[in-house]
């Protein structure tokens, strides 16, 4: 194999800069490097190619590039059935630039443990000139919370060497804004509308990550593509560690979220600033670990936004705002307000 060195990248004057390691597939360390995100977008390459027929603004090709930054490769990307399979991949084009295979939507992580035991087979016989390969799975709400999870839970037990990344638009959106386990209470969807009878989805969105840790398995945590710089890192130690990784990435979907197409990244800023999705993650060494602009948060609890920050921009949620349901709003913040506290007591480095 051949170890390959990558060109120093001059920041110019005035642009952001930021350090963080870079990687090749034949390079078996870490390079730091000073490089802004221009400048990386441009030098790496994304396993997804441009062409793709994800809606403009949608957050789940922005996961898929930023994780990608991070992978060593070679790499194997299994994919469930979704919004990023069916418009990425429209017979016969794909937008996928690596090896990607896609089966039902109920099995991605049964199909990704397979994969990872046919490279273990390989390589145990010589067959495989690689000294690892990524396997990453990426699916959606409905794929993970619901129909995929008993096969997720299938293959953290086993214990397959296996980055499994669930962009969580909370909800079926590819066949049109249905509710999931992943749906936040209250919000409106198409089988939970927002009217007389119920005041959007009646139940609390499922704890998905914490059930992960849950597992025991090596590495769990939560991002958001708006803490890019974050995200990679999490999905860098995902691949890194040997065995099971699950990254759960919030991932915005206008459509669904009912909000113009520019501002996908400013509401999963404002996701983190009202704490209702905290960035964490969590290793058997260390526990609840916060990171980035929750650990910010956690320094200085004045910083925390009221969660009406978070739902004013998106028309899911419009119905909260009416006078009439200031309960709700108010059942909302204390349920964010709970989560949020029961972190802070478990996350080993918040403050005492
Ligand atoms: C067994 C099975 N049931 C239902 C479907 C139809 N179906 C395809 S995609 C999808 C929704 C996927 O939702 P999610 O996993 O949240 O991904 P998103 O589309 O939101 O990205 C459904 C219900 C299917 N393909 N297979
Ligand atoms: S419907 Fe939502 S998740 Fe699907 S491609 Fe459009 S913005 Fe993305
Ligand atoms: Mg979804």
């Amino acid at each position: 194999m051949t170890v390959k060195t990558l060109p120093e990248f001059p920041v110019k004057k005035g642009e952001p800069a930021y350090k963080l390691w870079i990687f090749d597939p034949g390079w078996k360390g870490e390079i730091p490097l000073t490089f802004n995100l221009r400048q990386l977008a441009e030098q790496k390459r994304s396993v997804l190619l441009p062409g793709h027929r994800l809606c403009a603004g949608c957050a789940a090709p922005i996961v898929v590039k930023l994780a990608s930054f991070a992978f060593r490769g070679p790499t194997i990307v299994v994919n469930a059935t979704g919004c990023l399979e069916v418009a990425s991949t429209i017979f016969p084009y794909t937008s996928w630039a690596v090896p990607w295979i896609h089966v039902a939507f109920e099995n991605a992580a049964a199909v990704a443990g397979g994969v990872e035991s046919a490279i273990k087979a390989l390589k145990k016989t010589g067959r495989l000139p690689y000294d690892h390969v990524d396997v990453v799975v990426f699916a959606g709400d409905g794929g993970t919370f619901d129909i995929g999870f008993q096969a997720l839970s299938g293959m953290a037990e086993r214990g397959h060497d296996v980055l499994y990344i669930l962009y969580d638009n909370e909800a079926y959106m590819n066949t049109g804004i249905q509710r999931s386990g992943g749906t936040p209470q209250f919000a409106a969807t198409t089988t939970s509308p927002a009217g007389e009878v119920v005041p959007g989805k009646t139940q609390p969105k499922k704890p998905i990550a914490d059930i992960m840790v849950a597992h025991r398995i090596p590495y769990v945590a939560t991002g958001t593509p708006a803490h890019w710089m974050d995200f990679m890192k999490k999905v860098r130690r995902g691949i890194e560690v040997n065995g099971p990784a699950f990254i759960h990435a919030l991932s915005d979907c206008n459509r669904g979220w009912r909000h113009e197409t520019d501002i996908s990244v400013e509401i999963m800023r404002r996701a983190v600033d009202t704490c209702y999705f905290p960035l964490w993650e969590w290793t058997p060494e260390q526990g609840y670990v916060l990171t980035d602009r929750s650990l910010t948060i956690a320094r200085n609890p004045s910083l925390k936004q009221p969660i009406e920050k978070y739902i004013e921009v998106q028309g899911r949620f419009r119905h909260l705002l009416k006078p009439e349901n200031r309960e709700l709003l108010k059942q909302f913040q204390e349920y964010v307000d709970k989560v949020w506290e029961d972190l802070l007591r478990r996350a080993s480095n918040a403050p005492r």
